[in-house]
């Protein structure tokens, strides 16, 4: 199985966007062999693998989910679309051991913020395949804070950490070069007891280029700035200006990225399993 958050759909890519790149993920995953589970919060329960009714609801303005928001969520009967935080908490949970997602957040430019994410996956064993962490975020620090943490990297065919929108950063990854070497690799974090998750990372397929990235990324930084964003509204803010100032560019090259990391997890989702 293969568990998938839901906040990406409903607070990282635009509405008309979202149900289409969902049921293409599925899709991946399901041809890959492997079953897809998006995880959300639906009228104060868990869920493990949605419909595409679930969407509706979740499409309407769902609130974005992290591990601080389930207790209440579950308390009040409220709807949520889970972060990669609280995905990998419930996946954990649900015994399901793989998940994909866009990317993971990471450490903020700007007033110390810093993702549930990076914690989360210090904690919760699972295995976590990206497109790295978001250019928005400050990279450097980001990848500081994963040794910190503890929390491995390998780069599945790609020597360098990528950067959502780019094709790659300049910090050094491990590479490896297959399926089985990366199932290997978490055997064998498990044998030994590890809790850390680990981040299986790839380049997106269609990145952005480098100078229309850079430029609407400092605009969208800047009117966030100036607009007084913070904490858990910062990262949908700052893709959806992304996605307009880019003409839907970065919209393109998310959902390329997303299906791509959902049908690797699933070819690792099937290293892993008990029948090889
Ligand atoms: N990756 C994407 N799009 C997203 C996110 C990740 O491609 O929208 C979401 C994930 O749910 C991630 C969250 O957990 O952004 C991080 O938000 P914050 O920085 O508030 O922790
Ligand atoms: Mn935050």
């Amino acid at each position: 199985m293969v568990a998938l958050e839901s906040t990406l759909f409903a607070h990282g890519l635009p509405g008309q966007a979202a149900p289409k790149v969902w049921s293409e993920v599925e899709g991946a995953v399901r041809d890959a062999g492997a079953v897809p589970a998006v995880i959300a919060v639906m009228e104060g329960k868990v869920r493990v693998g949605l419909d595409q009714a679930a969407w509706a609801k979740l499409g309407q303005g769902a609130e974005k989910a992290g591990l601080q928001d389930l207790g209440r969520l579950l308390a009040q009967g409220k709807t949520g679309a889970t972060t990669v935080a609280s995905t990998a908490f419930l996946a954990w949970k649900a015994g399901i051991g793989v998940m994909a997602t866009g990317g993971i957040g990471g450490v903020h430019r700007e007033n110390r913020d810093i993702s549930a994410d990076l914690p989360a996956l210090a904690l919760y064993p699972m295995v976590v395949v990206c497109s790295g962490a978001k250019s928005v975020l400050d990279l450097p620090a980001t990848v500081e804070a994963l040794e910190t943490l503890g929390i491995p990297v390998v780069g599945f065919r790609t020597p360098r950490f990528p950067g959502f929108y780019l094709a790659e950063t300049d910090f050094p990854v491990p590479a490896v070069q297959d399926e089985r070497e990366v199932a290997q690799i978490v055997q064998c974090a498990r044998a030994l007891g590890l809790s850390q998750a680990v981040l299986v990372v790839q380049a997106p397929p269609e990145p952005l280029d480098r100078e229309t990235h850079d430029r609407a990324l400092h605009q969208a930084l800047e009117e966030g700035r100036a607009r007084g964003i913070r904490g858990k509204a910062l990262t949908p803010f700052l893709l959806e200006r992304l996605h307009q100032l880019t003409g839907g560019e970065s919209v393109e090259a998310n959902r390329k990225l997303v299906v791509a990391n959902a049908r690797l997890a699933a070819r690792i989702a099937r290293h892993l399993a008990p029948t090889g």
